[in-house]
């Protein structure tokens, strides 16, 4: 059976330990500094296992040796934004939190794929990169796929479709700067661009780029966690089960779409091997000088990294 670490036991790591067990893709370990947290949470999924029937283990440990040997290694650890935060406020708080979670986890699993998950997601991916030395194949970040999940909603909002009609495309910065893609954005193959006005599809994209803001106001003590917990097990079962989807991620980038040495969603094959390819769409000027823009926002936060 696969192993999959969780580094984090609050919300999304949680949800995301819960959707994975669910699938029963992996045995879970859930590791968390707070005392009891992972323990409690673990137990509890396990309670859970007879009613929907999946057969994984959750263990719940403040201890890395249980993370030993793991395939897949997910890092939530570190603070969720409040009301009239940026995911940029974060920063100084979780880079240190990164810098010592990667260390630990990478003693423990040396050989495993690690995703990042923790905000502001390109640069504490980049960070972890930085520290880590690990190939940049083995080392990611979940953003792409929770934004892509949002343009989806928001497109079947306006439309009245359903989700699985719906192929969406959002990508670049985990943030303010996000970008998305409404010519590659399809219902049913067709492009939203052809099915909505100019200003629905305007509205549609900032629904969500302000989607996790959004959330955030609503529950006023934390940010989003079922979505961005169901997108982490959507990434660990695409690399677990070695399907060579094509998805959003926040991938390093060496080059194409004339980027280089940075951390940003960008379409990305996932298989067993991590990354396995960065896919290059065929863009018009616009869309490639939006992409670049929003690779230039990464990069001001890049700038804020503390040495
Ligand atoms: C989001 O909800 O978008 C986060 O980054 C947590």
């Amino acid at each position: 059976m696969a192993k999959v670490t969780i580094v984090g036991a609050g919300n999304v790591g949680a949800t995301a330990a819960h959707i994975i067990a669910s699938k029963n893709l992996a045995d879970v370990v859930l590791v968390d500094v707070a005392e009891g947290l992972p323990q409690g949470k673990a137990l509890d999924m396990m309670h859970m296992r007879s009613v929907e029937k999946f057969t994984v283990n959750v263990t719940g440990t403040n201890d890395y040796e249980a993370t030993k040997d793991s395939d897949v290694v997910v890092i939530t650890a570190g603070i969720a934004r409040k009301p009239g935060m940026t995911r940029e406020d974060l920063l100084g708080v979780n880079a240190g939190i990164m810098s010592s979670v990667i260390d630990a986890a990478l003693e423990a699993s040396p050989n495993a794929v690690y995703i990042c998950v923790t905000n502001p997601l390109d640069v504490m991916t980049y960070l972890a990169y930085k520290k880590s030395g690990l190939p940049t194949n083995r080392l990611m970040g979940m953003g792409g796929v929770l934004d892509s999940s949002r343009l989806s909603f928001a497109v079947c909002e306006k439309l009245g479709c359903m989700p699985e009609d719906v192929v969406a495309w959002a990508l670049g910065a985990h943030g303010e700067g996000m970008v998305c893609w409404p010519r590659f954005t399809t219902v049913q193959g067709t492009p939203i661009t052809e099915l909505m006005s100019e200003d629905d599809v305007e509205a549609v994209v900032e629904r969500t780029v302000k989607g996790g803001a959004e959330v955030v106001a609503h529950l006023k003590t934390g940010s989003a966690y079922y979505a961005p917990g169901a997108s982490i097990a959507k990434m660990v079962e695409a690399i677990l089960t070695d399907s060579k989807e094509v998805m959003s991620v926040c991938s390093y980038i060496d080059g194409q779409y004339g980027i280089d040495d940075l951390y940003m969603n960008i379409p990305t094959r996932l298989g067993k091997n991590g990354v396995e390819e960065i896919v290059e769409f065929d863009l018009t000027d616009e869309e490639l000088a939006a992409l670049r823009a929003s690779a230039e926002s990464v990069r001001a936060g890049l700038a804020n990294l503390p040495e």
